[in-house]
């Protein structure tokens, strides 16, 4: 039976569960290194179906350009969280089903399609996958491949465990979310009709919550609470809503980043250059300003923003920086910080139903830092 001590005391377990630099490094290599035995499955899957070589090898270009280049915060959240639960290091099969999970998430199948519709030119530092020579909208087609594959590989590995089908409705139900949010993101960003009067930070709010939270900082810790068989309920507490209502928010906070650095950071720094202001986008950036701009800024923004010209986008960021975006970037950062580390210190300890595991604070806040103060 599940048990719950919620003043249970940080000592107990603080010192293996945060990660120095050195030990970031040698656990990122290994899940890289999981990568081609999970991409060599994928492919030996591939062929076994009696698909022509040349799919075969179409198939084989789209996994390697596009699932492994990221940052990997997503993918290897799972397994650091499987470990911080499970107290101890991992056996090599549990390495690898976390593992599995985690690159089920770096699948992200949705970025290729994104940089298509945003007309997005690069990601990780090379062309964004639809502008490659050959590839144009077969780039759809591709997307939707990736996020079967996840599929295929929960099958592969999982099947016969008692939680498959939670797994498989937590993909699923992300995949929805996400997707969701996508619509909104693009139909509030219409190329033809710039009005600024439909945005606002709760719009905004609302989009990256659909399009960014779930998938990204939700879906990787609720996988590894799956996995390691937390409890749905205990006593007055529900450790998956105490999962969102931190990772929520943290998902927000990830996504003003990414939104700041389409604005600040420069291309060589994020891999990818800013499309946001281009491309109509309700971002945080135009949103903070609008809220504080002169009716002089905000006629620029009315007659420069979502056009596609170079001019008119630096006279838009010329009012971000008039109007001292950095500074209120900065700000938000650590008042962001603060409040989700306040968050994080109240998370209880819940026990497994099977007694293996513990769900532990240090999960939330070795992906907080993750994330904090990144500049790509
Ligand atoms: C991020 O939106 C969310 C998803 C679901 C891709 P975005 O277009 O701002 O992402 P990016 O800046 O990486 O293109
Ligand atoms: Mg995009
Ligand atoms: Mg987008
Ligand atoms: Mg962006």
């Amino acid at each position: 039976p599940a048990a719950l001590s919620p003043t249970a005391q940080a000592s107990s377990h603080s010192p293996q569960d945060i990660k120095t630099k050195a030990q970031q490094q040698t656990s990122r290599q290994r899940f890289v290194d999981t990568w081609t035995i999970i991409r060599n499955e994928l492919l030996d899957a591939f062929k076994a179906q009696g698909v022509p070589p040349e799919a075969v090898e179409w198939y084989k270009s789209s996994l390697d350009y596009n699932v492994p280049g990221g940052k990997l915060n997503r993918g290897l959240s799972v397994v650091d969280s499987v470990e911080i639960f499970k107290g101890r290091p991992l056996t090599d099969d549990e390495y690898l089903k976390a593992a599995i999970l985690g690159w089920g998430v770096e699948l992200a199948y949705f970025l290729v399609t994104d940089d298509l519709m945003d007309g997005s030119i690069t990601r990780r530092g090379q062309p964004c996958w639809y502008r490659v020579p050959k590839v144009g909208n077969i780039a759809v087609n591709d997307g939707g491949m990736l996020k079967s594959c996840i599929f295929v590989l929960v099958k592969n590995h999982f099947k016969r465990e008692p939680y498959y089908v939670d797994l498989l409705e937590l993909y699923q139900d992300m995949a929805y979310i996400t997707e969701t949010g996508q619509l909104v993101d693009l139909i509030t960003a219409p190329e033809d009709n710039v009005d600024l009067s439909k945005f606002s930070l709760n719009h905004y709010k609302t989009i990256v919550t659909f399009k960014t939270a779930f998938y990204s900082f939700y879906l990787p810790v609720a996988l590894a609470m799956t996995m390691c068989r937390m409890p749905v309920r205990v006593e007055q507490t529900t450790p998956y809503q105490i999962a969102l209502d931190i990772l929520i928010p943290l998902g927000e906070y990830f996504q003003i980043q990414d939104d700041f650095l389409d604005f600040a950071g420069t291309p060589e720094q994020i891999g990818k250059i800013g499309t946001d202001i281009v491309d109509n986008k309700c971002s945080w950036c135009v949103n903070t300003t609008l809220a504080v701009a002169s009716p002089a800024q905000r006629a620029v923004l009315n007659a420069n923003y979502g056009r596609k010209d170079a001019a008119c986008e630096a006279r838009v960021k010329a009012v971000f920086e008039e109007v001292g975006l950095r500074e209120k970037y900065e700000a938000y950062e650590r008042e962001a910080y603060e409040q989700l580390s306040a968050m994080i210190d109240e998370v209880p300890e819940v026990e497994s139903v099977d007694g293996g595991a513990v769900l532990r604070k240090e999960a939330f806040r070795a992906f907080l830092e993750k994330v904090y103060k990144r500049s790509k």
